[in-house]
């Protein structure tokens, strides 16, 4: 059955049961001090704005039995997935891969690579680990989507302008409908979120619609009625 989401440039029209939540990266490496972000010199407090709404988001999705998908970037620990020009970069002390208080940074079975408790995983809910920004990229995202006859993506997590933003693009390219909403994704530098943004509905909506956690919660099924569907 479709319902209808209040959204930029105009209402999304999704059906519920192929619909899933797709919460990029919330992982201490990014949003807590001492890992990934940090070390690339941002202030990673300004990340923490979208917790509560994707705790929302989350709760009512699995309230309904709605899909949830969770993605995580990192590395194995011989960094044999990272590619040199990704190693290199940040300018710091710190590399990928390197020792910091929570652990090896980004990767793949430390500390710092796991999702912040607030938004943790359940059993069943897939995990998708991708090298790179993208979720498509060199993972199994495509096929689970297109497992359950996934169409409509609600986009969250962090950060807007690099891995939610590139995660769009390449699930817009390959047919998927995304909605983003504004409270639930955040960045390091506020003005590249709004800007991120702004670039997803532009032009009639080029990339998908924009939203906010509220809207989305108001257009989803009763709990009763998304259960007995
Ligand atoms: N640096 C930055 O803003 N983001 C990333 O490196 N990864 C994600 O966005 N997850």
């Amino acid at each position: 059955m479709n319902h209808q989401i209040d959204a930029q440039p105009y209402p999304l029209v999704f059906d519920p049961a192929r619909t899933a939540l797709l919460i990029i990266d919330m992982q201490r490496d990014f949003i807590e001090p001492g890992g990934f972000g940090a070390m690339l010199g941002n202030d990673v407090t300004q990340l923490t704005r979208a917790i509560a709404p994707i705790r929302s988001l989350l709760t009512a999705f699995r309230q309904r039995g709605l899909m949830v998908i969770h993605t995580r970037e990192g590395h194995r620990p011989d960094l044999s997935d990272a590619p040199p020009s990704k190693l290199a970069r940040g300018g710091g002390p710190m590399r990928i891969g390197d020792a910091g208080p929570m652990g090896r940074i980004l990767v793949r079975g430390e500390p710092g690579h796991d999702i912040i408790p607030e938004v943790y995983p359940l059993p069943g809910e897939p995990v998708i680990d991708k090298p790179g920004k993208g979720s498509f990229c060199q993972t199994d995202l495509e096929l689970i989507l297109g497992l359950r006859g996934i169409r409509t993506l609600i986009v969250c997590g962090v950060t807007t302008e690099v891995c939610v933003h590139t995660t769009v693009r390449e699930a817009n390219d390959r047919g998927y409908e995304c909605l983003v909403p504004d409270d639930a994704t955040a960045s390091y530098f506020p003005e590249f979120h709004q800007m991120a943004l702004r670039m997803v509905q532009a032009q009639g909506g080029i990339f998908g619609w924009v939203s906010d956690s509220a809207r989305v919660l108001a257009a989803l099924p009763p709990v009763s009625q998304a259960a007995a569907a």
